[in-house]
Formats: C-alpha cells, structure tokens, sequence
C-alpha cells in the first residue's frame, strides 16, 4: 500500500528552501509559544514574520489565543525562530502534520527547540502561575497508537525506535533552575512530569486522580507530541509549562477549568 502520509524528507526540505530564500536568520534555536504566551516572539528584533497560511505545506490555527505567525528574528543577538502559536491534536490534523514543524526546523538548521505549554497543575504543592521545568512527559495518545513517528521511517530524519529515556537535556533544566534561582523565581519555579492528552475536553476528576497517581504533575494538550519528533531528528529539547490551574481533585470543589483562564483571554 501507499502508506506516503504528505509529509516526505522533501515536503519539509522545500518549504525549509522556501523559509530560508525570504531571510537572512539562521536560527540555532527554534521557539514554540504557548497558549496566551506568544508575547515572546512580539520581543523579536529585526523581525521576518509569516503568516501560517502563507507557508507550503504548513497547518493552520485555529484555536482563538494562538496567533498563527512563523517569527524569524534576533533574541539577545542571536538567531532564532518562533512559532507563535502551536498545533494541537484536538484541532482534528493527522499527528504527522501538526509536529512537521519541528522537522522544518531541523532543516533550517535549528539545534535546540525550547516549547512552552499552558498546563493544569496535578501536584498538589503547586500553585497557579508556577513555572514547571518538564523534566520528562506521559505520552498518553502514543500509547493508543496516535504518536507522531507511526508510518514509513525515513532514516534522514532519524532512527525507527528512538530513545526517549533522554528526551529533556538535562543541562538545560540545570541552566534554567540556575538562571531562575538568580532571578528571584525561587518561590515559584518548580518541575515535574507534563501528561499530554488529546483533548479538547478537560478531564474528569476521576482522570485527574489517575494521572496523579501514574506520576504527572502537570497536564495538557501538547508539547509531548513536538518532543518526540524533535527528539527523533536529533535536536536538544527544553521545556516548560505555565501553571495556569490547577486541576479538580475532590468532588467537593466548585472550580471548573475553563479556556479564558489557560490562555489568558
Ligand atoms: Cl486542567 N487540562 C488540560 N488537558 N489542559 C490544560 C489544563 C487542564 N489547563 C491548561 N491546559
């Protein structure tokens, strides 16, 4: 059968010719915003913006609070590009096309991605607006066969059975607690397990109590999805998620999670 999902080694390499023939960024690092946290790529000097819908082969967003805007640009001089706003799996794309992104930025060249997320908090010492380092993640659609690297390997990109006992490099978790500790963010800078799940609904208390007790601390709808597949091309991956509330516990509670909070709209 023809198991060609769109989504070839040349698919990403054109649009990867096609990015780089517009700008003069040579970016190393490639940045993904979260949701309500796009303000980063806002930062960007010298600035080459695309919108998503301009660029071959690329998805687009459609979730409000997710701009849709590839950012080329300079932080603290050196060359970066941003994706401010992601994909999720929710919005209804194949797993292939909504992490194609993290391929075109190893064709661009980028070595370490840096992600961030909008995330319930499961662990009950957290408090709304901790920033948890993710030092490792619960890819629970992987497990049901929704993961990423299903279909034909191409060896260019990486190896068939990918190593995943390393994916957040731990040097960049050390770095971060370090500048964040000199930075006055001791009281609230944390780290943890990040669970992604497909959503778009919320969990359920008895959900939330599981993912608990399976050793997550945080929950979401993304991130895992982006690491792997950055991971499978061989670039370094450092994360973090906004704890922007935290996640019904106790059938006491009269919280509801909601979209407004978790983007900041
Ligand atoms: Cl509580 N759950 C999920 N799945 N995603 C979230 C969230 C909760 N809070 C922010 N994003």
């Amino acid at each position: 059968p023809d198991l060609n999902t769109g989504f070839t080694y040349e698919d990403c390499k054109a649009t990867a010719d096609w990015l780089l023939a517009q700008t003069d960024v040579r970016p190393l690092v490639g940045i993904v915003c979260g949701s309500g946290l796009g303000g980063l790529a806002d930062m960007l000097k010298d600035q080459v913006a695309f919108n998503y819908k301009d660029i071959p082969n690329f998805p687009q967003s459609t979730v409000h609070g997710h701009a849709g805007r590839l950012v080329f640009g300079t932080l603290k001089g050196r060359d970066c590009v941003c994706m401010q706003g992601r994909f999720h799996l929710y919005e209804g794309y194949p797993i292939q096309k909504i992490t194609l992104p993290m391929r075109i930025f190893k064709l661009l060249g980028v070595e370490t991605v840096m992600l961030t997320n909008a995330a319930g908090g499961l662990n009950q010492d957290f408090k709304v607006g901790d920033i948890m380092i993710i030092k490792d993640h619960l890819n629970i659609p992987g497990f049901a066969g929704n993961h990423p690297l299903v279909g034909p390997n191409d060896e260019r990109f990486g190896v068939r059975f990918p190593c995943m006992s390393d994916a957040y490099d731990r040097e960049l978790q050390q770095l971060a607690m370090d500048v964040g500790h000199e930075l006055g963010f001791t009281d609230f800078l944390r780290e943890g397990v990040y669970c992604m799940l497909g959503g778009p609904s919320f969990e359920t208390i008895a959900e939330c109590r599981m993912l608990s007790k399976l050793g997550a601390d945080a929950v979401g709808m993304s991130t895992a999805h982006e690491v792997v597949v950055a991971r499978h091309c061989g670039m370094r991956v450092f994360a973090l998620s906004l704890i922007t509330n935290l996640a019904v516990m106790d059938y006491d509670s009269e919280e509801k999670a909601n979209h407004e909070e978790v983007s900041g709209g």
